[in-house]
């Protein structure tokens, strides 16, 4: 990735760039470019067989975002921001998310964050279940402008002495079907009728898909 100057001619100062870098696919998911204010002029070159997907924002100002690249595979690599007024070339590569959308243009300095994973072992007692020690993973995954995460995926496992055994698992997809969340729980094993956990959420579609066996203890 190399930046140079432009003049309010649009003349560009190629001797002399403002900043160059080598991205190593290795290293690098994603590379997000934002042009911020005044007129930028983005040039998207080269074909390969694989790429780093590079997020072109164009920001204020009468931009130009011209893609000329190829990548194998269906994926599209380049993927731009702007609004209506910005003029595009734009190849088979890019996908194009032009938009009215004041918030197209936004740049928050702070919005990455890094996906996480992190244990939860819990262990309760109750007089339907007895002691149960119980373990999960929850993962959470990041994506760009996805509000709190992109998705979620909680693991678990949990054993009670009256001899409960369940493994189950929870899924959320943020806002992928018009502003909505879709998400599904599955469990297998024992019932557990006092721990019932079902997760937190507002505007969610719930698809909740169940294997269970029930095992009716003499009372
Ligand atoms: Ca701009």
């Amino acid at each position: 990735m190399d930046m140079y100057k432009r003049n309010k001619e649009g003349e560009v100062f190629h001797d002399n760039p403002m900043y160059g870098r080598e991205f190593v696919r290795k290293e690098t998911r994603e590379i997000s470019i934002y042009g911020l204010d005044g007129a930028d002029l983005f040039q998207v070159t080269g074909s390969s067989r694989k790429s780093i997907p590079v997020r072109i924002i164009g920001g204020p100002g009468p931009d130009e975002i011209n893609d000329e690249s190829s990548v194998n595979g269906g994926r599209k690599h380049t993927i731009v921001y702007d609004t209506e007024s910005t003029v595009l070339n734009l190849g088979s590569e890019a996908q194009n998310n032009i938009s009215d959308d004041p918030g197209v243009n936004v740049y928050d300095r702070q919005s990455f964050k890094y996906n996480t994973y992190f244990p939860v072992p819990l262990i309760f007692y109750s007089s339907d279940d007895g002691l149960v020690g119980s373990f999960g993973l929850n993962w959470t995954r990041q994506g760009f402008r996805k509000e709190e995460f992109k998705s979620k995926h909680d693991f678990y496992l949990r054993a009670g002495t009256v001899g409960n055994v369940q493994i189950g698992m929870q899924n959320r997809w943020r806002t992928i079907m018009g502003g909505w969340d879709v998400g599904f729980d599955a469990d297998y094993g024992h019932y557990y009728p006092y721990y019932n956990y079902f997760g937190l959420g507002i505007r969610r579609l719930r698809i909740r898909s169940y294997l269970m066996k029930i095992t009716t203890e003499s009372t």
